[in-house]
């Protein structure tokens, strides 16, 4: 009896490109069921859906696929994360508030970090895309996070509110994410720059700051 070989990271995108990029909404969630299953949220995460979204733009942006199939994929994912953000909240545990800066939709990086910090027992306030940084400060002052991450494509969506950014600085660390996040203008905000990838990245902000009771992440829960 032969056994078939386990798929790879690039057979789950090629089964999330057959089934999200042909509109198909069940197939893409049985799909992503399977991934989780298979491989734990941080792996799906790291191996299959991020880079999957990566590919989507390429494609997009090559013309082989057109704005409604990359809008609807995007859809389906962003609904998957959503329900995976906060799953595994505790009630103790550091607190972290992370943020899109005003002008930025691109979320998923961010929405990856909140989901694996919460797994790694951390409590995170997710406010999501084009945060206005007044709203981000209110509730900088309301929660006293740990940690602020604020994320934004463009340095310049950063440099625009370094006031706004230096001052949420004065109580907490600001730590800049994301393709925008240079070390110039992380100077300029008094902010730490969150280098590497989103799942990445969530670890070693974990790992500064120790111990917080972090759950056993072998004991995956599929999503
Ligand atoms: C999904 C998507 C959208 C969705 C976003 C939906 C959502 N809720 O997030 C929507 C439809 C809103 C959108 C809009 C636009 N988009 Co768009 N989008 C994408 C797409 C397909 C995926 C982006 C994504 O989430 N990738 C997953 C992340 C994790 O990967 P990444 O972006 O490569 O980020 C890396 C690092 O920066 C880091 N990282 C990123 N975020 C974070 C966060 C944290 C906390 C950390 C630690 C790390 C981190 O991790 C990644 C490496 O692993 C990309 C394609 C691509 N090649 O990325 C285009 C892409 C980013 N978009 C693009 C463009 C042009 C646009 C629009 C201007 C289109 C338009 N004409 O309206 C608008 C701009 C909107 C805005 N003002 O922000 C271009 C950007 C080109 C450029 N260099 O500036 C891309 C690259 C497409 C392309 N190939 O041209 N987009």
């Amino acid at each position: 009896m032969t056994t078939s070989p386990a798929p790879t990271p690039d057979d789950w995108r090629d089964a999330l490109q057959r089934t999200l990029e042909a509109f198909d909404e069940a197939g893409g969630h049985r799909v992503l069921s399977q991934v989780f299953e298979q491989l734990g949220v941080e792996d799906a995460l790291s191996l299959v859906v991020l880079p999957y979204l990566h590919d989507v733009g390429e494609r997009w942006s090559a013309g082989s696929i057109g704005v409604a199939q990359e809008h609807f994929a995007s859809n389906v994912l962003r609904s998957r994360l959503s329900v995976l953000m906060g799953a595994d909240e505790r009630p103790h545990g550091p607190m972290a508030v992370l943020a899109c800066m005003p002008g930025e939709h691109h979320e998923f990086g961010l929405m990856a970090t909140s989901i694996v910090l919460s797994r790694l027992g951390w409590r995170t306030s997710y406010l999501g895309a084009n945060t206005p940084t007044s709203e981000l400060a209110l509730a900088a002052r309301t929660l006293q996070p740990e940690a602020v991450v604020v994320a934004a494509h463009r340095a310049t969506a950063f440099a625009a509110h370094a006031p706004a950014l230096r001052r949420v600085a004065r109580s907490t660390t600001v730590h800049l994410a994301a393709q925008g996040a240079t070390d110039e203008v992380a100077a300029l905000c008094d902010a730490a720059r969150l280098d590497g990838d989103p799942i990445w990245a969530a670890r070693a902000l974990h790992a500064a700051f120790g111990d917080v009771g972090t759950p056993d992440l072998a004991e995956d829960t599929p999503a």
